[in-house]
């Protein structure tokens, strides 16, 4: 590691620290001041380049609040605080501590696989594995049974916030069908601590609470949302993410000598493999999100479509994806942005529109390099490194002007960038 790396190097720790809560990680002081799903994850795989104990605490936090019928929230609210809306009134979710009602990325199998595999206290790993093994095959088995009625292998997501995508322009047209009359009036308070103009609109909120309080109205209960939701949208990104998890655990669970959870992850990942083809578009070199209330493809080119790279996908579809990102290469200095920079809807500060995300860039490097693309990997990862460099740690990224936007200081930031330091 050069000087330059290892002063990079302890100014991520710095951050993770910073925003360690004990046994719990906030993505960012005041923006975010719970404990998120994936950020959480991920947090880990970044909190084991420095202490392995608290990286397996921080997973270990997360499904201590895992539901009875094996969904894992996206939000634990710890600790109140007023500073972040919707808060625990609004979701009304009845848990003893407080959770949100929907879920996030599956991304846990996959950082459990990779902590265990990079473990250097192989006894703490594989008693944390094997509590966490089971607990994770519960939440595979949740997805596939509430949010994949007919068994296609592919699961809906029922509320934006699942994909970790907030405002992507793959929900635009499902979201004209969703209702906002009758929502209870709210006050924002994302827009007091980031630049308003770069977050989602209020016509999305809106629609947000709409759900939130529709599902809320059922109770919560997950066997009634799936149908009752006017919002189904499967995407490809958040299906390669649970099958990636799916065969990670798969394998997990073969070294761990538990041969029904690898069979039934093996089978899992094998489906949705199959099944994710359909969205393939040869068009747009990537995959597309389908809506499950029309039948129909989005047309969408989006960071959704790039991240099956990190699942088993046939070769000469990732190798498809590695030529889409050199071509939207061309056209921003930074990437990976989260739309095709080619697409009029595409905005370079606005959240999931157009910015660069460290943790999307992440998957998909790793997936690409997998398969042998060093080449667009490693230009995945300088980029990343450059935006630090530039920036700061940011939530995320203009990729036109490297502008750092949204939360600063924050958590998966720098736990990536250890993870590209690696
Ligand atoms: C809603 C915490 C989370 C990330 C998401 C990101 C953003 C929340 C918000 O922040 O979402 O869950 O209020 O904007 O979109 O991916 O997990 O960092």
């Amino acid at each position: 590691m050069t000087t330059d790396q290892t002063a990079l190097r302890n100014l991520a720790i710095e951050v993770l620290k910073e925003n360690d809560q004990g046994s719990y990680t906030v993505p960012t002081k005041g923006l975010y001041p719970f404990q998120w799903n994936w950020d959480s994850c991920l947090t880990a795989l970044g909190q084991a380049h420095f202490d392995e104990a608290r990286a397996w605490t921080e997973i270990e936090t997360l499904f201590a609040h895992q539901w009875p019928d094996g969904m894992v929230p996206h939000i634990v609210f710890h600790v109140y605080s007023d500073g972040y809306f919707p808060g625990p009134d609004v979701w009304g979710t009845n848990r003893p501590t407080a959770t949100s009602g929907i879920t996030q990325p599956a991304v846990a199998g996959f950082a459990v696989r990779r902590l265990f595999e990079r473990a250097s206290d192989r006894a703490l790993a594989e008693r944390k594995a094997r509590e966490l093994l089971p607990k994770i095959d519960k939440w595979h088995d949740w997805f596939y049974r509430n949010r994949d009625p007919e068994g296609e292998g592919l699961v809906a997501i029922l509320h934006p916030w699942e994909a970790g995508r907030d405002n992507s322009v793959d929900w635009d047209e499902a979201f004209e069908r969703v209702p906002t009359e009758g929502i209870a009036p709210y006050t924002r308070r994302d827009t007091e601590h980031a630049d308003p103009s770069h977050r989602p609109t209020k016509a999305q909120y809106d629609r947000y609470l709409w759900l939130v309080e529709k599902f809320r109205s059922l109770g919560w209960d997950n066997a009634r949302l799936h149908d009752a939701s006017p919002f189904q949208v499967i995407d490809p990104g958040f299906n390669a993410i649970l099958i990636r998890a799916c065969a990670d655990l798969a394998d997990l669970a073969d070294v761990l000598g538990e041969t029904g959870i690898a069979a039934a992850n093996r089978a899992r990942a094998e489906k949705g493999v199959a099944a994710l083809d359909a969205l393939w578009s040869d068009k747009h070199g990537l995959y597309l999100c389908k809506d499950r209330t029309t039948g129909q493809l989005v047309e969408s080119a989006s960071l959704g479509g790039l991240l099956p790279a990190f699942s088993a996908i046939p070769v000469q579809r990732a190798a498809a994806i590695a030529r889409t990102i050199e071509r939207w290469s061309e056209a921003v200095p930074f990437i990976i942005p989260s739309q095709d920079p080619a697409d009029p809807r595409f905005e370079p500060k606005r959240y999931w529109r157009g910015p660069v995300w460290l943790v999307t860039n992440y998957m998909i490097a790793d997936g690409l390099a997998a398969i042998g693309e060093h080449g667009v990997a490693a230009h995945i990862t300088r980029s990343s490194l450059d935006l630090i460099t530039k920036s700061g740690f940011a939530e995320y990224y203009d990729p036109i002007t490297a502008e750092p936007c949204g939360g600063g200081r924050f958590t998966w930031t720098a736990a990536m960038v250890l993870e590209f330091l690696d």
